[in-house]
């Protein structure tokens, strides 16, 4: 007997940028995964629980899929697939003003590999026309038949109410897999550093976010309730780690400030926030930075 109770993996797939992110917060109603306006935010998956009715939804974000080329990359790139093949439901996302890109493509062609059911997100339905929006829906259905197609705005939640009850009726019957108060399979720790991450891609350009990361390396708590946390920012070069910290220390410390503050709001807790800044030349060749990430580290 589950007590007519259902639990099932919903995988969020789809190329850099598409708002796969967005859509896991809104669903979830806290940020549980990073958002930024560059690709390639996210690394490892991320899973964000969701109730609709006796359903429970297990959303699993995982990074954007592209054409990999360095180790990292292609990491990225393994986790989001393999999230896809575990998933009852594999639901691919589309930037609708970017349309069907090489990405989408690429993605097309391997996603009937997937035993998942497959549906259709078309998001940002803000920024184009509708009758735009309907031919892209019917080249995309002809390319690969999907279950079932959805128009959402993750940004502004347009849409995504439906998409949840729907994705709640086609969760196979059995227990729940997580306390009904969970949202999150993330630490805290690790959260912690995601955000100051994000903090990042939202102060520096170029290159400068896609070869830098950030672990938590200390998190105590204070007689007083409060957190001293302690955090390294890993960058590649002597010079990245001027950017980083600034003329006079301004950037880092801005970095510093607004991560603390989304610190201390995800953890309910005022935070203590010590960052460093390490250079080290090869992190995206050190195994032990991917276990961080909770990424598998590919071995060429
Ligand atoms: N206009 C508009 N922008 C959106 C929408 N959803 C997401 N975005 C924006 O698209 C950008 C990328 O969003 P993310 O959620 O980080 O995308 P992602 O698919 O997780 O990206 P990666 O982690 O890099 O694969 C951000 O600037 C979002 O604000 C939407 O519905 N409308
Ligand atoms: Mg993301």
């Amino acid at each position: 007997m589950n007590g007519g109770t259902s639990c099932g993996f919903v995988a969020l797939i789809g190329a850099p940028n598409a708002g796969k992110s967005t859509l896991i917060n809104w669903l979830v109603g806290s940020k549980v995964s990073i958002v930024s306006r560059k690709a390639q935010t996210t690394r490892g998956t991320v899973r964000g629980i969701v109730l609709e009715g006796a359903a429970q939804i297990i959303f699993v974000d995982t990074p954007g899929i592209f054409a990999p080329k360095r180790r990292l990359d292609r990491a990225m790139v393994a986790a989001a697939w393999s999230s896809a093949g575990n998933a009852d439901v594999a639901a691919l996302l589309v930037d609708v003003l970017r349309g069907v890109d090489a990405d989408v493509e690429a993605i097309l062609g391997r996603l009937p590999q997937s035993a998942a059911k497959k549906i259709l997100v078309l998001n940002k339905i803000d920024t184009i026309e509708p009758p735009k929006l309907l031919e892209l829906a019917a080249r995309l259905n002809s390319v690969l038949p999907f279950v079932q197609t959805f128009m959402i705005s993750a940004l502004r939640g347009h849409g995504v109410a439906k998409l949840k009850q729907d994705l709640g009726a086609l969760m196979p019957p059995g227990p729940w897999l997580y306390p009904e108060d969970q949202i999150s399979d993330v630490p805290l720790r690790l959260l912690a550093a995601e955000i100051t991450r994000e903090k990042l891609f939202d102060r520096l350009h170029d290159e400068l976010p896609y070869s830098s990361t950030v672990e938590t390396e200390l998190w105590q708590d204070m007689p007083d309730g409060s957190a001293r946390i302690e955090q390294t920012i890993y960058v590649m070069r002597e010079g990245h780690k001027k950017i980083v910290v600034g003329e006079g220390g301004r950037t880092i410390k801005a970095i510093g400030t607004a991560a603390r503050k989304e610190i201390s709001e995800a953890a309910g807790q005022k935070a203590h926030l010590i960052l460093f800044v390490k250079v080290r030349e090869n992190w995206l060749d050190d195994p032990e930075r991917y276990v961080e990430m909770g990424l598998d580290f590919p071995k060429d």
